[in-house]
């Protein structure tokens, strides 16, 4: 299994970082391909918990080698104090390799994320605050700052002069605020740039070498499918994309190498952010959703929106994805409920859809068709095998697998390493 795509099939924290860790003992690299800070990946080891925001979950597997690759965007203040932060832990972070051609988020990026946000007002998307936006805004403008500037101090310099000129003019006029010192920011980036340097490295050509030797690359998505800038709920999305598509625009490696794209789907849906959510409760089942499953965000503490399991974002997800399989995670968190409805269709408007609807005024509009199925009054965190599993919860898995367009391969039953079932 060469390159193995791992993506998140709803709104993102479906888990991905517990399944990345799970697969660490059968690969050799673990690259990120997109997103910045902006995610929180959890991952729990025995009584230890870890979540990691920029670093890949390889970090935590001795022998793999992580990756930060070209399609993330690098907080490098950020990075530093996760590298830190683990190296107190007893973690190394020695082996990691960040792509030349990755970009930085600078000062100006989190300042304008902010500002933005405030003034949108009502219409904000609800980011994170990272400066991921308008990092990925000024990548796609020609004016971003990349990893490799961080080597010459002259292009450095002259790179965030250029940047700051355009940038201070809109954060004084515009947002009235006050303007940022090209000098401070310089000399900041130059010592990021003495500790990371050991760090950077043709990414694309490492990956390239290494599946010609057959080595196994794992490409960890940050946050989901609907969050995807192409194919999520635009406007209310992140800025890069998540899907399978781009993990191969994000590492260099070509989609004839993937073997493998793994969909991590939660047994119910969450949301983080603004933006439509046809299965959302807002009730106190939601709220108990929320309690029970520890639906707080990773990086910013906000509540997460709780909703119903939703069939057809599942199976968009396996469209857009190409999804060979699917990973199931926190079923444990509903055991307990006497009947589980699952979306099956939406109504718009009066009319049945079974697949997202074409506009997102339609799916803005979007009305949940559910159909219930029986739930479990067992505890199931102990199960070891799918024959573990109470009856309804086994029935509950199968429904969702034949709604959702790809077999289910594994099931986490608690947050633990050893709390998963294998289908394979
Ligand atoms: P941004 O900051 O520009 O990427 O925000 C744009 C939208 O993307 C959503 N987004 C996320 N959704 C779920 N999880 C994410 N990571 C953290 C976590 C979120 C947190 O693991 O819990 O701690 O709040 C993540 N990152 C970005 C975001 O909510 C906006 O809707
Ligand atoms: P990610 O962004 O997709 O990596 O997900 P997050 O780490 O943001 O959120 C997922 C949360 O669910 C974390 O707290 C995990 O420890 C936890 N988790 C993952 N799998 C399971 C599971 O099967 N059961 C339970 N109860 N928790 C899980
Ligand atoms: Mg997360």
């Amino acid at each position: 299994m060469p390159a193995v795509v791992l993506v998140g099939a709803q709104w993102g924290d479906e888990g991905k970082g517990k399944a990345t860790d799970l697969l660490g003992g059968e690969v050799d690299y673990v690259v990120r391909y997109q997103g910045g800070n902006n995610a929180g990946h959890t991952v729990v080891i025995g009584d230890q918990k870890y979540a990691l925001h920029l670093l890949p979950t390889g970090v935590l597997s001795p022998d793999v080698v992580p990756i930060i690759g070209n399609g993330v965007v690098i907080d490098p203040g950020v990075l530093l104090s996760e590298i830190d932060g683990l190296k107190k832990r007893g973690i190394t972070c020695d082996r990691l390799l960040i792509s030349a051609s990755a970009h930085l988020i600078m000062p100006h990026h989190k300042a304008l994320d902010k500002v933005t946000e405030r003034y949108l007002g009502k219409a904000r998307i609800g980011t994170t605050g990272r400066g991921i936006g308008p990092a990925y805004g000024d990548k796609i403008a020609r004016m971003g700052v990349r990893v490799q500037d961080l080597l010459d101090p002259g292009i450095l310099s002259k790179k965030i002069e250029v940047a700051l000129g355009e940038k201070n003019q809109v954060l004084t006029k515009v947002y009235n605020r006050r303007g940022i010192d090209h000098g401070k920011v310089l000399e900041e980036y130059l010592a990021y740039a003495e500790r990371l340097k050991p760090f950077i490295a043709d990414t694309s050509l490492i990956l390239s070498k290494a599946l010609d030797e057959h080595k196994v690359v794992l490409l960890e998505g940050g946050q989901g499918t609907l969050l995807d800038i192409d194919h999520g709920t635009y406007p209310f999305v992140t800025s890069s994309s998540p899907t399978s598509g781009g993990a191969c625009a994000g590492s260099g490696i070509p989609p004839t190498r993937l073997t493998r794209v793994i969909g991590i789907v939660k047994a119910y849906t969450t949301r983080v952010g603004s933006g439509p959510f046809p299965t959302e409760l807002t009730d106190d089942m939601g709220e108990w959703l929320r309690r029970t499953g520890g639906e707080y965000g990773t990086t910013t503490g906000r509540d997460r929106r709780c909703g119903w399991y939703d069939a057809i974002i599942a199976r968009y997800a396996t469209r857009i994805n190409g999804l060979t399989d699917f990973f199931l995670t926190k079923l444990d968190v509903l055991t307990g409920l006497e009947r589980i409805p699952v979306c099956v269709a939406y109504d718009v408007d009066g009319t049945r859809h079974d697949e997202i609807p074409m506009t997102q005024t339609e799916f803005h509009h979007a009305k949940p068709i559910y159909e219930e199925l029986p739930g479990w009054e067992e505890d199931i965190t102990g199960a070891k095998t799918f024959e573990d599993l109470p009856k309804n919860a086994q029935d509950y898995v199968r429904a969702l697998e034949e709604m959702s367009g790809a077999p289910i391969s594994a099931i986490g039953v608690g947050p633990g390493r050893d709390q998963t079932l294998s289908l394979r």
